[in-house]
């Protein structure tokens, strides 16, 4: 039930002609509290024994009859009854009547019970409005006039919600009456015509009234339609937090909350320019080239500005975004401002590549770029993080590189560092890594303390019609599983956009969580601009060649406002026309096409000044016993007070003393001696996976947990020397894509640190396939940048079945090979099922597959590796020895009689978190061939 509170003096008559002023004042300015009382007929403050003091208690009275008339006593409910239905001053109050019945009595009783519908309608009423105004908090986008082109709906509902009351255009007095019968029929509200003029207190939950606490229905529902229904439509009633909703409220429904100065609306117009004109040049000069531009969105440059700015305003100083394609070049000269000429060379088709990368460099590689920002007069650090063509692929990168960043800068709030990511409209709803990234965003290990997303929602996925693409109403709607408020918004609206990204950007500062900005736009090209969208989407293109482009409108209202006039519109064009003309005649001297200038981390003091590796020499490696025999002890122990760990965890604790004692070690051990070591040399290490904290197989136990206290955790691997690096291990989201993705991107953030992710099983990484793929393995070929991640991909033969028995390392060798004609086969004879050309699986392939792969594999390793406890023949001897020896060729352990087995993948090298360069050697020697392509260390 609401908070009901309020005081006697109200419960007075009120009406239109009242002035809503008056009541405002008599009300209390905070906390804002519930005011349910419409009209009385009668002025009980004439009441004789309404005195001041008695009025609380009147109230009271009166709060608790309006909930149950029978809850109090009977003379107050024939009190409230009669001063309802209109008795003079005075006469509302009757004496209890006497204990012997007698006729007048009767008759009294009756004009009394006759009070009774009255009092109903006033319940109703007041909750009428109620709930009229809840209908349009809740459903109000559903009639929000989003589609710039006017056509589609953005929730593909044509139909008005059935408690919405009006018409989305204006308070059309015919429409409302039609709807107002139709929902007086259908009993939803029980309102009519006549309620219009009657003036009804606002509810706490609303914000409508501005310094006015009661306003006539009429306004109420001109002003609910003027927060709800016009270009923005915001969805956030499902937020069960009730000051962000709020907070929303607030920001929405105040009344002139949006308003701009001319200063702001000349900035907003001269990104416009900015944005439209780059689209316009890059056509000029390229007409047939691809550039999957911006036009049907140009306000997404503003729209990314003003996130920028307000964050950049509310403390932030590093700004790391992910995008897809479309307007990609657009973000990068017009927001990152990466020079021009950089950007126009690129459509040069007789540049040379200075070192490695693969073309399509202008769409699929990042940026990196420190400058002031202007409106702040602040530093901000501006990263867009390099992409592949998977849509999607890179959310969780850069959610992880934006963790790393966090970590590194001891940013543990979010106030420095924050993540934008940006979506087209099908993949949004597509992918199902969106889901898997949203999960993380509020997982202590993972989350980066809010995101701003922005979906540049053109209504269409290349050429497939979105009532064709997804089943929800909103490609958005995936956001809603981590209670993010969406804010759709007509994009041919740049102050409404400017406006909800404003608050998307003080939202995301003041609750640290994600929000989402959905511009609903159109694509006036085809997807790309070789493409013809006439061939499956005629009527919308036949609107879109007809649709005024924004910037023209925006330049012609704020000429009609006077605002700007006409030749300073022009000269803001011109003067940005000669920045382009300028760029692109500098651009004809560039000879050579450096892709180092289109990274997205700089690993500072890494390179030398002429971008190749200072060292490409592995440091030593070799450890003392002492060291090792420290780490064992460590790891054997509780080290600190009064902690009470599970009585089996002690004995598996004694057994490692004891092995430490005996100079022998399992996989446990061997690894925790591998991490303790790097840790010493200031070397952090993250470890996330599922379960990795306790480990699948019960035998890392990384964490301990107090048997006693509540969440009371210790992590001894931080208690081993006093200056050491922190380690951090985490228990993920059951995800491999979205981890895997995120943890690359922590490793992409720094060279000097040892990240790696666990599968559960170590084929389950086929579900992160695209990670592997598209990151991994073409890592220094695709993106001019390796990655120190490490993969570690338990299997075994232990008679799980045969997909969880082998984590297919071969994939990953084949998938290091960029020779089309070789594949790497261990025979003498090439396998003619193998080859890479017209090669089709018979049926012996799996002997065949067999032949070449896993046994290879298999005897390569065990070459390499030491033996486990369990083949007592000299295990430990040999594990200390390569703890001694090389780290790096400690963690390949394999074992028939254990079940797990690490396999530490073609992927991964331990090398980068040594500082040496990623690609000079495998951790299992052999067995990964040195390749331009293999990316391991
Ligand atoms: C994972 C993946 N699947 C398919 C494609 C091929 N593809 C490229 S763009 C595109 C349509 C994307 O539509 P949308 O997300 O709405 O973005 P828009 O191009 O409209 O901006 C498709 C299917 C891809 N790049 N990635």
């Amino acid at each position: 039930m609401f908070n009901l509170r309020t005081c006697a003096a109200k419960l007075r008559p009120l009406t239109a002609s009242q002035t809503v002023k008056t009541i405002s004042q008599q009300r209390p300015a905070a906390p804002r509290t519930f005011h349910p009382i419409r009209c009385y007929s009668a002025p009980v403050a004439a009441e004789p024994f309404l005195s001041g003091t008695s009025s609380n208690y009147v109230e009271e009275m009166y709060y608790a009859w309006l909930e149950n008339p029978k809850s109090v006593h009977k003379s107050w409910d024939i009190f409230f009854r009669n001063a309802n239905a209109g008795a003079a001053p005075g006469t509302a109050y009757q004496s209890p009547p006497p204990l012997s019945s007698s006729l007048s009595s009767l008759s009294q009783a009756q004009f009394l019970v006759q009070a009774q519908p009255n009092v109903d309608k006033l319940v109703e009423d007041h909750l009428a409005v109620q709930s009229l105004i809840r209908a349009y908090q809740i459903r109000g986008h559903h009639v929000a006039q989003l589609d710039p082109l006017g056509i589609l709906d953005a929730d593909l509902d044509s139909s008005v919600p059935a408690d919405i009351i009006t018409s989305t255009d204006k308070l059309d007095l015919a429409v409302f009456k039609e709807r107002l019968r139709v929902l007086t029929v259908g009993g939803f509200y029980g309102l009519d015509e006549s309620d219009l003029d009657k003036v009804f207190h606002l509810p706490t939950t609303t914000f409508i009234g501005g310094n006015e606490s009661a306003l006539p229905l009429r306004e109420i529902i001109r002003r609910l339609e003027m927060a709800y229904c016009q270009h923005i439509g915001v969805e956030f009633m499902f937020i069960n937090d009730l000051e962000q909703c709020q907070w929303i409220r607030q920001k929405f429904e105040t009344p002139g909350i949006m308003q701009f100065t001319n200063e702001e609306k000349r900035t907003l117009l001269a990104r416009l320019v900015r944005s439209t004109r780059f689209e316009e040049f890059l056509h000029r000069k390229w007409s047939s080239e691809k550039r999957f531009g911006l036009e049907g969105c140009e306000v997404l440059i503003p729209a990314l500005k003003t996130i920028i700015d307000k964050s950049s305003e509310k403390g932030v100083d590093y700004v790391i975004m992910g995008m897809p394609h479309r307007g990609r070049l657009n973000v990068l000269a017009n927001v990152i401002r990466k020079e021009l000429e950089q950007i126009f060379c690129q459509f040069d088709s007789k540049l040379e590549a200075a070192d490695e990368g693969s073309g399509d460099v202008k769409y699929h590689l990042g940026m990196y770029h420190r400058r002031i920002n202007r409106v702040t007069d602040r530093n901000i650090t501006l990263s867009l993080v390099a992409n592949p063509s998977h849509l999607e692929a890179a959310d969780p990168v850069v959610q992880g590189k934006t963790k790393a960043e966090q970590f590194y800068c001891g940013d543990t709030e979010g106030k420095k560092v924050m993540s934008i990511l940006l979506h087209g409209d099908a993949a949004f709803a597509g992918q199902g890594i969106v889901y898997e990234t949203f999960h993380l965003s509020d997982l202590p290990s993972y989350t980066t303390h809010g995101t701003v997303h922005v979906v540049v929602n053109n209504q269409i996925g290349f050429t497939t019609d979105p009532r064709m693409a997804r089943s929800s109403p909103y490609p958005t709607d995936v956001a809603r599983v981590v209670n993010a408020p969406i804010f759709h918004v007509n994009a041919d609206d740049p102050e409404a956009v400017v406006y909800v990204c404003n608050v998307a950007a003080e939202w995301r500062s003041t609750f640290h969580k994600d929000v989402v900005v959905d511009l609903v736009c159109y694509r006036r090209n085809g997807h790309n601009e070789m493409d013809e969208p006439m061939f499956t989407q005629p009527l919308m293109y036949k609107q879109i060649r007809k649709q005024k482009p924004v910037l023209q409108k925006y330049a012609e209202l704020l000429i009609s406002q006077g605002v700007v006039n006409q030749p300073e519109y022009e000269e803001e064009i011109a003067k940005y026309d000669k920045i382009c003309e300028e760029a692109h005649a500098r651009s004809k001297d560039e000879k050579i096409l450096h892709i180092k200038h289109w990274l997205d981390s700089p690993w500072p003091g890494f390179f030398t000044l002429d971008g190749q590796p200072r060292s490409m020499s592995c440091p030593s490696t070799g450890l003392n016993e002492e060291d090792l025999t420290h780490i064992g002890q460590v790891a054997s122990s509780v080290p600190v007070e009064d902690f009470t760990i599970h009585g089996g965890l002690s004995r598996i604790l004694k057994t490692r003393g004891e092995m430490v004692k005996n100079r022998t070690v399992d996989w446990a051990l061997a690894e925790y001696m591998a991490f303790g070591s790097l840790l010493k040399e200031g070397i952090h290490i993250r470890l996330s996976g599922q379960d990795v904290e306790r480990g699948t197989f019960s035998h890392r136990h990384h964490v301990l947990h107090d048997q006693n206290v509540d969440k009371r955790t210790c992590i001894p691997m931080n208690h081993l020397w006093p200056n050491q690096a922190p380690y951090t291990v985490c228990n993920s989201s059951l995800s491999e894509y979205g981890v895997l993705g995120f943890e690359l991107g922590f490793a992409m953030a720094s060279p000097n640190a040892l990240v790696l992710w666990e599968a559960q099983f170590g084929d389950f990484h086929n579900t992160a396939q695209c990670i592997i793929d598209q990151f991994i393995c073409p890592g220094q070929a695709k993106w001019v940048r390796q990655n120190g991640i490490v993969l570690l991909l338990p299997h075994g033969m232990e008679g799980m079945g045969p997909e969880h028995s082998s984590a297919r390392p071969e994939r990953f060798l084949q998938m290091c090979n960029d020779d089309p004609d070789v594949f790497p086969v261990s025979g003498a004879q090439p396998d003619p099922l193998l080859t890479p050309r017209g090669a089709l699986p018979g049926p012996d392939l799996p002997h065949k597959a067999e032949g070449w792969g896993w046994p290879r594999m298999g005897s390569v390793r065990r070459d390499v590796m030491p033996s486990c406890p369990h083949q007592q023949r000299g295990a430990a001897g040999r594990a200390l020895s390569h703890a001694g020896s090389t780290k790096a060729q400690l963690s390949p352990v394999l074992c028939s009689v254990c079940p797990p087995v690490l396999w530490e993948g073609a992927a991964g090298g331990w090398g980068g978190s040594r500082g040496c360069v990623p690609g000079a050697a495998g951790p299992s020697g052999a067995a990964v061939p040195r390749h331009p392509l293999t990316h391991t260390c």
